[in-house]
């Protein structure tokens, strides 16, 4: 029986993906280089750690660990130039509402989050008092595709990986919440994400009920 949901945050409950892909692009070309949306896919959820070495790989760049670091540092600057203009409006279609339903409804909720900014975009948003508990990019030491966010998620919920439903938007994320032993529920399409159990476009086009049900 579901009890608890685990929620990704960058594609589920608001779109940061855009803020990632934009600051991303501009050290790719910062390096000389660039890369596609469709490659931005697979960035999606990764950690920003494996986020540069993948595009350090596609702009054929070697830089030392010192310049690593400082590129990392360097797109957080940016992308947090643009998380500051968050705010509850920017929620996706149906997601705040969906989280107060669930919340109403007596499921435990936590977030599954591979960002180290995760505390600061939920606070912007307003949504910090409906988690019972965040996992994120400092809690964990293996990024998605490993389970270990989801699976200390559903450890601090007191919940077993069974009782647990995942909402993910990324390829990696629908892998971990697969090898955790999670029900998954894919924000997006099969096409892209493959191996979740149900898939809608947006949390508003479903509802806990709907999801209790079907699970
Ligand atoms: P940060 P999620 C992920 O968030 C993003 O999808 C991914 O693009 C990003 O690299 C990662 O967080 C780390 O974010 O640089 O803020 O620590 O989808 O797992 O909520
Ligand atoms: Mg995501």
């Amino acid at each position: 029986m579901i009890k608890g949901f685990l929620f990704d945050l960058d594609g589920v409950i608001v779109d940061t993906a855009v803020f990632h892909f934009q600051a991303w692009r501009r050290i790719a070309q910062k390096l000389g280089g660039d890369f596609s949306k469709a490659q931005n896919e697979q960035l999606k959820g990764v950690s920003r750690v494996d986020s540069l070495t993948k595009i350090l790989e596609w702009t054929g760049t070697t830089v030392t660990e010192e310049e690593f670091k400082a590129l990392m540092e360097l797109k957080n600057e940016w992308y947090l130039e643009l998380v500051t203009r968050l705010s509850d409006k920017d929620g996706l279609p149906g997601a705040v509402d969906f989280l107060h339903h669930a919340k109403a409804r007596g499921i435990a909720i936590a977030l599954g989050s591979a960002s180290k900014n995760a505390v600061l975009i939920l606070d912007k948003m307003n949504l910090l008092p409906l988690f019972d508990t965040i996992i994120d990019g400092n809690n964990v030491v293996n990024g998605k595709p490993h389970p270990e966010v989801f699976l200390k998620g559903a450890e601090a919920l007191g919940l077993s990986p069974a009782e647990c439903i995942v909402f993910e938007d990324s390829i990696a994320g629908v892998q971990a919440a697969k090898s955790g032993g999670m029900s998954c529920v894919g924000i997006g399409t099969p096409e892209v994400l493959g191996g979740a159990d149900l898939y809608f476009n947006a949390l508003g086009e479903t509802s806990p009920e709907e999801l209790l049900r079907a699970l």
